[in-house]
């Protein structure tokens, strides 16, 4: 598949612009980005742009430096440059992105602090620093229909897939950012899913590709195959 890179200087006014379009509607972004020809599904337009309800957050006070375990399926840690990083958001989408981390990096950031619940029976208040994974779709642009988000990681082992819904809800973040310092390796550096809303196990590490799609394909989720539950809420 042919990726659309986005110039830089270009991409700068676009992140600028979406930094500051809100929840104002589709159809000022979309003459910005001047290539979105069918109007967005309703469904996925609503979510991406209109507000939806945020999980309560914790004071800064409360986070648990020490809490959060290393959980990791991978034999070896992923080693990403992140000099030559990209990060890809490709699928139903009208503009396949390929971003570099400077990029990524030029898009507003979220903080959140949130308990990180793992199903082995620990939990953790961490701060997460990152982009909206809405904000990175906004720029792709959705067809009508999309109704899932695939996660890929660097080194082949761990993919994950999400509901639309939780994908571009607000606090959903690919984190570049642990408890105010820059990601460590070990937690999925340079970027990793962070949610109050899903399970552990739904928070893929060392995320290189965001695909969204309309079907769920087979292959559903590194645990999900190993019969975890598919939604993972908390
Ligand atoms: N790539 C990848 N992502 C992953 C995992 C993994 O094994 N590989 N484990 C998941 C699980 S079960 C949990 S609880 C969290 C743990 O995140 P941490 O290792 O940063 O604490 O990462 C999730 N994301
Ligand atoms: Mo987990």
């Amino acid at each position: 598949m042919s990726l659309i890179r986005v110039p830089r200087r270009r991409f700068v006014q676009l992140s600028g612009l979406s930094l500051l379009l809100g929840g104002c509607g589709s159809s000022l972004f979309e003459s910005v980005v001047g290539r979105a020809t069918e109007p967005l599904n309703q469904s996925v337009e609503q979510l991406i742009f209109n507000p939806q309800k945020l999980a309560p957050e914790f004071p800064a006070s409360a986070i648990e430096p020490d809490a959060l375990l290393i959980n990791t399926a991978e034999r070896t840690t992923p080693q990403i440059d992140q000099a030559t990083f990209r990060l890809v958001v490709d699928g139903e989408v009208d503009n396949p992105l390929s971003l570099s981390l400077a990029e990524i990096l030029e898009m507003p950031m979220t903080s959140m602090v949130i308990r990180h619940v793992c199903v082995e029976g620990w939990a953790a208040i961490v701060q997460w620093g990152g982009v909206r994974l809405r904000d990175l779709a906004r720029l792709a642009g959705p067809k009508p229909g999309v109704r899932y988000a695939y996660f890929e990681s660097a080194g082949n082992t761990y993919y994950e897939s999400w509901d639309i819904a939780s994908s571009l809800h607000p606090q959903t973040l690919l984190a570049y950012q642990k408890n105010n310092a820059p990601l460590p390796v070990e937690n999925g550096a340079p970027l990793r899913l962070a949610s109050p809303l899903k399970l552990g196990y739904k928070q893929s590490k060392w995320i290189t590709r965001v695909t969204l799609l309309s079907e769920l394909p087979v292959r559903k989720g590194f645990w999900e195959d190993q019969g975890y539950e598919w939604y993972g809420g908390l």
